[in-house]
This record gives C-alpha cells, sequence and structure tokens, in this order.
C-alpha cells in the first residue's frame, strides 16, 4: 500500500485539473447513472414531484385542523380486509362515511369491531409515542378520524395539506379515498374544494407507519420511527388560479432571480409581479402557456446577504392575478473552489453539530413547534458559538429550516436513503426521487440551507452508486444554486493511522460528507485518532458530517475514561479535533450529535433505548464534550 506524506497532500490540492482527469476517467469506466431529462421537458418529472406544491404553505391563508384527532390502533389491519386478507371495498374500510355510533342506534342488528367517533383523542400533530407511551415500539397502521365544517369556499380552492404523515398515509375524505403518500417526512397536498360539505365533514387518515426493506428509510436505523401525523394538518386555501411555486434567490453572478409557476384554468398569460420593497425591487413579467414565468434583475446595491452573523431577511411579495403571497427570503450566494467552501464570495468552515428531530424533554413525541425549535436551535449558535447544522437524517419540519433563517444557520437538509436501502428496485428509486423533490421544493427559498443530501452510510455497488447518482442529478436539475453532497463512511484505511477517500459517489457531489469514529468503533486509541492522517483524489471540500462518542450524562470516570462517561467522550473529542486540525482540504463538520436521541437499538446500562452521543442529554443538560466543541468553535470563529 502506498502511503502518501501531509506535504502530497497539499500538492493534491493544487492540482485540480489532474483529479478532474481521473474524475473522467472514473467516469468512463463506471457510468455512474444516465443523467435524467430537465424537469421542464420530461414527462416522467411529471410522476415525482408533487401535484401540488403549494409553495409557503405554511404562511398562506388557511384553517387550521390541529387539534384533538380520534385514533384507533389497528395491527393486524382489520380496517382494510377481511380476516382472509380480502381488500374491502373503500365503504367497507374505516375511511367509509359512517357514525358507528347513530348506525349501531339506527340499527341494533348491525355489528362493528370498531368506532372511531369514539376512540380516544390525541393532540395532532404528534407521534402516537406522545400520547400513548405504551406504543413506544409500535410500527403498524393507525386509523385518525377529525370531523370539522368546511371554511367557505367563496369560489376560491381549497387545499388539505399534510405537513407529513409518517410513513404512508391513505386520505379519506367523506367516504372517499382522496389520495396516498409515501414517505414521513415531506408535504403533500390534495384539491378538495369539490369534496367538502359545510358542515361535518368526515376526514380519516390511515397511517402505516411499517418499514421494509423497500421503503426510504428502510427497516433497521439507528433512530426511533415516531409514527403518525406528526406535523401540522391545514385546508389552505387559494384563488382558482394560484401561485403553486416560486424560486426565489441570489445568484452566482449578482442577479436576484425568480421562478414562478402558477396552477390553475387561467394559468396562460398571466401577468406576476414580485417585489421586495426594502431594496425597492420590482420584477415583472408575464406566464407563458405552461404557467410559468422566470424574471431576475441585477441586486440593489444596498442587498445585506443573508449569513450566519447577519442574517437578514426580506419581506418578498408575489402577485399573480388574484393570488398574491408573501414571503420572508433572505439573499446570499454558496459555492465551492477546491477545497472551499463559499459563502457571499469568502471562505468559511462549517461549525456544526448534527441534529435528529427531537424535541427536548424525557418524553419527546416529534412535534416541533417555533418553541421546540428555538431552543435547539439556540443551544447551537449561542452555546457552541456554531454556524451550521447537520438536519439527519431526513426533512425536518418548515418550523426548523425557518427557524435556521431568522437565526442564521446554515443547514444541511437529508433524505433517509439510509444504510441498507434497496439500490436495485425501481420502485424505491423513485420514493427517493419524489421524497426529494418534494423537500427541496418545499425548502428552496431557504437562504439557511446550503446542502442538498442524497444519503447515508451506503455501501458502494453500481446500483448504489446508480441510486444516489440519479439523486444528485435531479437535486441539482431542481436547484442549481446549492451544494449536493452525501454522508459517506467509505474511506479506506491504508494502514494504522492513515486513511483515504475511496469512493466514487465522490466525484458527482460538491461537498464530500465522511462519517467517521475512530476511537469509538472498533479497537483504535485515541493517540492513533490523534495521528491520523487523511487523503483525498479529490480536489473538493471535505466535511466529517459525523464523528461521535457515547456518554451519559453525569457518569464521570476521570482516571479510568471507561466508555459511555463524560470523560471519555470529552477526550475523544479533543483527540479528533486536533485530528481535524491536520486535514488541509477539511472545510466543516458537523459532529454527531447535539442532544441524546430515542433509539431503539441501544439498550445497554447506559443508553435504555437513547443514543447518548448527545453532547447534551435528552432534557438539555451540557456533557463536558459540550464545551469542548464550544471553546473550539469559538477559537475558528474568532479566526475568521
Ligand atoms: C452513524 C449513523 C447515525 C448513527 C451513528 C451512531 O454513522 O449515520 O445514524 O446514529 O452512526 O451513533 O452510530
Amino acid at each position: 500500500m502506498v502511503k502518501t506524506t501531509g506535504e502530497e497532500i497539499v500538492m493534491r490540492r493544487n492540482r485540480p485539473v489532474f483529479a478532474s482527469i481521473i474524475a473522467t476517467l472514473m467516469l468512463a469506466a463506471t457510468p455512474l447513472y444516465a443523467a435524467p431529462a430537465s424537469p421542464a421537458d420530461n414527462a416522467a418529472y411529471a410522476a415525482l414531484v408533487p401535484a401540488y406544491v403549494l409553495v409557503n404553505a405554511d404562511r398562506r391563508e388557511g384553517v387550521s385542523l390541529s387539534g384533538p384527532w380520534h385514533y384507533s390502533v389497528d395491527p393486524y389491519r382489520d380496517g382494510q380486509a377481511d380476516f382472509l386478507g380480502r381488500p374491502f371495498k373503500v365503504s367497507q374500510t374505516r375511511g367509509a362515511d359512517i357514525n358507528v355510533e347513530q348506525a349501531s342506534r339506527d340499527n341494533p342488528n348491525a355489528l362493528y369491531e370498531y368506532d372511531l367517533g369514539r376512540a380516544p383523542l390525541a393532540d395532532i400533530p404528534g407521534s402516537w409515542i406522545g400520547y400513548d407511551p405504551q406504543l413506544r415500539y409500535y410500527n403498524g397502521l393507525m386509523w385518525y378520524q377529525k370531523r370539522f365544517d368546511a371554511p367557505a369556499a367563496d369560489g376560491k380552492r381549497i387545499f388539505l395539506r399534510f405537513g407529513a404523515a409518517d410513513y404512508r398515509a391513505t386520505v379519506y375524505l367523506n367516504g372517499q379515498v382522496i389520495g396516498e403518500h409515501e414517505g414521513g417526512f415531506t408535504p403533500f397536498a390534495f384539491d378538495v374544494t369539490d369534496k367538502l360539505r359545510a358542515k361535518d365533514n368526515n376526514l380519516v387518515v390511515a397511517v402505516d407507519s411499517t418499514r421494509t426493506p423497500d421503503t426510504i428509510p428502510p427497516t433497521v436505523t439507528d433512530w426511533e420511527t415516531y409514527g403518525g401525523i406528526t406535523r401540522d394538518v391545514t385546508l389552505v386555501t387559494t384563488p382558482q388560479t394560484y401561485i403553486d411555486d416560486d424560486f426565489i434567490r441570489l445568484t452566482k453572478d449578482g442577479r436576484i432571480a425568480a421562478d414562478v409557476a402558477l396552477e390553475g384554468a387561467d394559468k396562460a398569460d398571466q401577468a406576476v409581479e414580485v417585489s421586495v420593497p426594502a431594496l425597492k425591487l420590482m420584477l415583472k413579467g408575464t406566464t407563458g402557456a405552461d404557467g410559468r414565468v422566470s424574471l431576475s434583475a441585477k441586486a440593489p446595491a444596498g442587498l445585506k446577504r443573508w449569513s450566519p452573523d447577519t442574517p437578514t431577511l426580506y419581506d418578498v411579495r408575489v402577485t399573480a392575478g388574484a393570488d398574491s403571497l408573501s414571503d420572508r427570503i433572505g439573499f446570499r450566494t454558496i459555492e465551492v473552489k477546491g477545497s472551499q467552501i463559499i459563502l457571499n464570495g469568502k471562505p468559511l468552515f462549517l461549525r456544526g453539530i448534527s441534529l435528529h428531530e427531537e424535541e427536548f424533554g424525557p418524553d419527546p413525541s416529534r412535534r416541533i413547534t417555533p418553541e421546540a425549535s428555538r431552543a435547539l436551535l439556540t443551544e447551537i449558535k449561542t452555546g457552541l458559538h456554531g454556524n451550521f447544522v447537520r438536519l439527519a437524517h431526513y426533512p425536518h419540519s418548515e418550523v426548523t429550516t425557518r427557524m435556521a433563517d431568522e437565526l442564521g444557520l446554515l443547514v444541511w437538509s437529508e433524505i433517509p436513503v439510509y444504510w441498507s436501502a434497496n439500490f436495485t428496485r425501481p420502485e424505491t428509486l423513485q420514493a427517493a426521487q419524489k421524497m426529494i423533490a418534494e423537500n427541496i421544493l418545499r425548502d428552496r427559498n431557504r437562504a439557511a440551507v446550503v446542502i442538498w443530501s442524497v444519503g447515508n452510510e451506503t455501501p458502494i455497488s453500481d446500483a448504489r452508486n446508480h441510486f444516489l447518482g440519479t439523486l444528485a442529478q435531479e437535486a441539482h436539475d431542481l436547484d442549481g444554486s446549492r451544494l449536493i453532497s452525501a454522508a459517506l463512511n467509505t474511506a479506506t484505511s491504508n494502514g494504522p493511522n492513515d486513511i483515504s477517500i475511496k469512493d466514487p459517489l465522490a466525484a458527482y457531489l460538491d461537498v464530500i460528507g465522511i462519517n467517521t469514529y475512530n476511537g469509538w468503533y472498533g479497537n483504535g486509541t485515541l493517540e492513533d485518532v490523534r495521528k491520523t492522517v487523511w487523503h483525498s483524489d479529490y480536489d473538493k471540500p471535505m466535511i466529517f458530517s459525523e464523528f461521535g462518542a457515547g456518554a451519559k450524562y453525569g457518569y464521570h470516570d476521570p482516571a479510568q475514561q471507561h466508555r459511555f462517561s463524560e470523560d471519555y467522550q470529552a477526550s475523544y473529542y479533543k483527540a479528533t479535533l486536533e485530528m481535524a486540525d491536520h486535514i488541509p482540504f477539511l472545510a466543516g463538520m458537523s459532529p454527531w450529535i447535539l442532544k441524546d436521541f430515542r433509539s431503539p437499538r441501544r439498550q445497554n446500562t447506559w443508553q435504555q433505548g437513547w443514543n447518548r452521543k448527545g453532547l447534551l442529554s435528552e432534557t438539555g443538560q451540557r456533557k463536558q464534550a459540550f464545551f469542548v466543541l464550544g471553546d473550539y468553535y469559538q477559537k475558528k470563529a474568532g479566526e475568521k
């Protein structure tokens, strides 16, 4: 095995041409993926993007259906099929438009084995773990029901929008299936204008949290499933022809650009205006036959760019016909140059941490309110002196990405293509493609989001390379203004203390994410960690998307430094940060993880159902390592 010295690393960094020849040769040798056609001209894309984007839905006029809903557990799926497994007609399912109490009174001979209207009540949104702790490890079908009166339509369109339902949802309204959705972390909406009745609508949602080897994520992960309706449910009203999508950003060549897409019978030939009053900027244009228009103008000289230090957001208004949308948008650029990440033209080091979507507290139920999100992100921003958060391992709530915009934290956003995902199955790829589209279309106006990640710790194979390569291409097509990454654990050891990045996917990423756990998993000592030298064949920024060690808050063991003591975790951080300081192409890090989080696979004395790699306990108490990283980041921030 040829060993490479530190000097050679520096030389390689200065040889981008060489690196790109290698990349080209690799591409020729192993075609990773056939680039799909662009979204605009490929009908196949239509199946992969959501029918309704309803951009900015969380700020639109509407009625919240959050609050009390009935829920009823159905482990044998009796609500969908008979005892021999023969599927029911819709009218026989629990989604049928029946008031069981009334029907039983009307017909004493009728037998119903369920009664959603008298089932227990849960406060939605939130996982069933929260309202029924006995269901902590339940993975299966749950029925939800809500009755409500419809808002007056007044000639408007009404959409029923779910922020997220984990994992698969079938939605019944007044006895009809109005749609289904796969994927536990992205929004979906149905046009229900003609399906609502004025009074007593019967909304039933069958949410199935079952994971299989074919789902995204697959069966085995290292986090709690949190099944249920986990984000807000709203009735969103819009004019008949409305602004379905807009993408507003600062381009690398200094222009403010806006792509606007209308939906509805009158979408063609509509005048569209995009204004930023504080900048006295007004973009005007007219939609084409497809309801779309692209506008741009040179950014005004007075523009204050969004950055973690100055998270300036502007009021932006989009108007088209009878519709008008207002948003708060930041303007910044992000790009890479060699091994650096460049924000607004200046290199910056990502001082980050990873985060699961789990609020503080002994019994989280994934109810991410603005207060819950602010509490988590403030620990990163103020406590750790961070400027970056990796929202692992799936799209987090839009509450969080908006909070990151407001507080000034750069965001890595990812979809749950994780570990043993089924890379050979076309339907699984399609599900992932839809997920990444839903995620990007929801959040591409958030200045905070700078990285779209296509997967985490996936073993190299041709099928996996094709799968992730397709996602990388799609993410790039939907949003060429951000960076694409993936968290890889495929660095290769060249011998003790010597590691190279050898993953063909790296050629297709803007930023190489590496998860490394030397000093925690495996037999390496912290001395080995300190001495480890890293090499990269790619002239690209690398970030440590993960490193970490477990510790139970309050367990101290300064002399022995046993695993799971706060002391070992702190020593591990010191050693890993020392190693990091010697990697010239390291552009940032998001260690694993801010807070202890629930994981069914962690059951030793110290963990008992929690992954203890948090720098904070589940209730927010700071462990020693929190201060190690905080001090390190404070110094780094001062080096700017
Ligand atoms: C990883 C995974 C993450 C786990 C973590 C761990 O590499 O990406 O999901 O929770 O390691 O604690 O082992």
